[in-house]
């Protein structure tokens, strides 16, 4: 039977935060024995915002760890870096020159991103036309993500069907988003309206997967919440409701049930209590990472990754050369 096809990246813009856990990562273990999973890390994507080269280096070995460590098993899914497979950057080439600007003007994540800098990047203005290659080059079915990314899962399926009947033939698959109901929007701890960044520049606002379990209680304890002293799953206290929106993805423990357990008690022992399932829930993780974070282990990455390029570039590469040769690109061979 054929599998379908799953593809889904993280950037390397930080160590990986229990927003990027909650919201992807948990989803695609799950789903990794159902599917062809194809799993990278989006580091041409994370340059679209400064990065320091010695730190992005760490940081993309650090994800492959971390996405083992959450249960990504490397024989059976194709893990690999994004600058490692050329025909992204080359299949965004080919997009842009489809792709509008003033589609482009309206998705949020840029809107969001540019306020934050003084010097706007075209790179950061174009980022979702490559998210649409590194999709569109495998055929990819579903791509599992979080709320956040839905705009741009759009705006992959209006370029799939734009090239299409441009060039009149069933080239690129249309893929769906892949959202789960829980855990798949964590807004940050010291601004419920913002979503966990793990780019945030205060670290009291997002849960990293290396946080110790004292970091992380200390953390839900600062946590921004109103004064009403009840938990309650309200859209007007949206502290709470973002501490009862992780507690329930990680315990699957219903709002109700959340609201009568805590019934009485005030927001300390809730704080406390979502950090104890939270700091739980990622003891196994960190034991992993730091048993992987040792030389002893470079060779075993460094293997996976590659094996993975070798792979995706097998797929990539024939996508490329079909679309080369649709828009009339003179063949090599
Ligand atoms: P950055 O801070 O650099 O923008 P990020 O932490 O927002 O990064 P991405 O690398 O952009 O994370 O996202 C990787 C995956 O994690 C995506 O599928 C995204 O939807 C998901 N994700 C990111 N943040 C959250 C969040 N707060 N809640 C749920 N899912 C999230
Ligand atoms: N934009 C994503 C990361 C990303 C991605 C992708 C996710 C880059 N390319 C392709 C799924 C499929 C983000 O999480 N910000």
């Amino acid at each position: 039977m054929n599998k379908k096809t799953i593809l889904s990246g993280i950037q390397p813009s930080g160590i990986l935060t229990l927003g990027n856990y909650l919201g992807a990562l948990r989803n695609w273990v799950t789903i990794q024995h159902e599917y062809d999973c194809k799993f990278f890390i989006a580091d041409l994507h994370s340059i679209t915002v400064r990065q320091d080269p010695k730190v992005l280096r760490e940081n993309t070995k650090r994800a492959v760890m971390q996405y083992i460590a959450c249960g990504l098993d490397p024989q059976i899914n194709t893990i690999f870096v994004q600058s490692h497979v050329h025909e992204h950057a080359e299949l965004a080439w080919i997009l842009n020159c489809s792709t509008y600007m003033g589609e482009l003007s309206r998705m949020t994540q840029f809107k969001d991103k540019s306020q934050k800098q003084e010097n706007v990047g075209v790179g950061l203005f174009d980022y979702p036309v490559l998210m649409a290659a590194d999709i569109l080059l495998y055929d990819s079915d579903f791509v599992p993500v979080g709320e956040d990314q839905r705009q741009h899962l759009e705006i992959t399926r209006d370029l799939a069907k734009r090239f299409n009947s441009t060039y009149g033939e069933e080239i690129f698959k249309i893929p769906e988003a892949f959202i789960s109901e829980t855990g798949a929007r964590i807004m940050s701890l010291q601004d419920p309206t913002k979503k966990m960044s793990k780019s945030d520049p205060n670290p009291n606002g997002y849960i990293s997967l290396l946080d110790s379990r004292d970091v992380i209680i200390k953390k839900f304890k600062k946590a921004v919440t109103d004064s009403e002293n009840i938990v309650r799953y309200s859209d007007e206290q949206l502290g709470i409701q973002n501490l009862i929106n992780i507690y329930s993805s990680i315990t699957q423990k219903s709002t109700s049930e959340i609201e009568r357990e805590f019934e009485g008690v005030g927001y300390g022992k809730f704080k406390v209590a979502v950090g104890e399932v939270v700091a739980d829930a990622l003891e196994e993780i960190q034991k992993k990472f730091y048993e992987l974070n040792s030389p002893e282990y470079d060779s075993f990455l460094t293997e996976i990754y590659e094996k993975g390029a070798k792979t995706a570039h097998g797929i990539a590469k024939s996508k490329l050369e079909q679309v080369y040769n649709a828009v009339g690109f003179v063949s090599k061979a």
